[in-house]
């Protein structure tokens, strides 16, 4: 997914999967273009209300992903408690959670710039668990550079105010990657041998 209306500064998108039919993965790549500086105050901030039942202040099914420093020992995820947020500690990383964030320039952005990625175990039972949202709970990205000191976010809303996060919407594909890939190198194999075919032709035209 591509969510609409972003600022020129940054984008996130979304990937569902639900593999073996048993885990649901959730994938993120947030790219933020005009920061090509490593600070410690660098951050990405991910809100999620998985119930989408908004509200005035974080809930108990509200979390919120704070990625400070590009490294992990700037990892801070918190749960809402009704009035604010509560650091959040029962997760494992590399599990429950993975980010890698790099500075590189990308097809979407030929300048050195962040791009992040995020991983995180959506299945029922964790902290990341949303089948009680069927998979469009409300959402909140950010993003700060230290060294301008700008802020972006979509949408651009306070992260305690869950009523004013994003929607997501989803669709459904079931890919038959096999199918896919089998395809995809019949129609390789073709237009190789297509083109092999042309090559020999060629000469032996001009002999001729
Ligand atoms: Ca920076
Ligand atoms: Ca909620």
């Amino acid at each position: 997914m591509t969510p609409p209306e972003l600022s020129d500064d940054f984008l996130w998108r979304e990937k569902w999967t639900y593999p073996d039919g048993t885990y649901i993965f959730e994938y993120f790549l947030i790219e933020f273009f005009t920061d090509d500086t490593d600070d410690a105050g660098d951050y990405l901030q991910v809100c999620i209300d998985h119930l989408a039942d908004g509200g005035d202040a974080p809930q108990e099914d509200d979390i919120r992903i704070d990625w400070f420093g590009h490294d992990v020992s700037g990892l801070t995820l918190y749960q809402g408690d009704g009035t604010g947020w509560v650091e959040f500690t029962e997760y494992t990383w590399e599990t429950d959670i993975l980010i890698v964030d790099s500075l590189t320039s990308s097809p979407e952005n030929e300048e050195t710039h962040w791009v992040i990625e995020v991983f995180t175990d959506r299945t029922g039972g964790s902290l990341f668990d949303v089948s009680g949202a069927g998979y469009q709970p409300l959402i909140r990205f950010a993003v700060y550079d230290e060294s301008t000191d700008t802020l972006a976010a979509w949408p651009p809303t306070s992260e305690d105010v869950p009523s004013d996060w994003g929607k997501e919407y989803g669709v459904m594909e079931n890919i038959p990657e096999s199918l896919t890939f089998v395809t995809a190198a019949l129609l390789s194999s073709v237009a190789v041998v297509v083109s092999c075919y042309l090559l020999r032709r060629r000469p032996k035209t001009e002999k001729n």
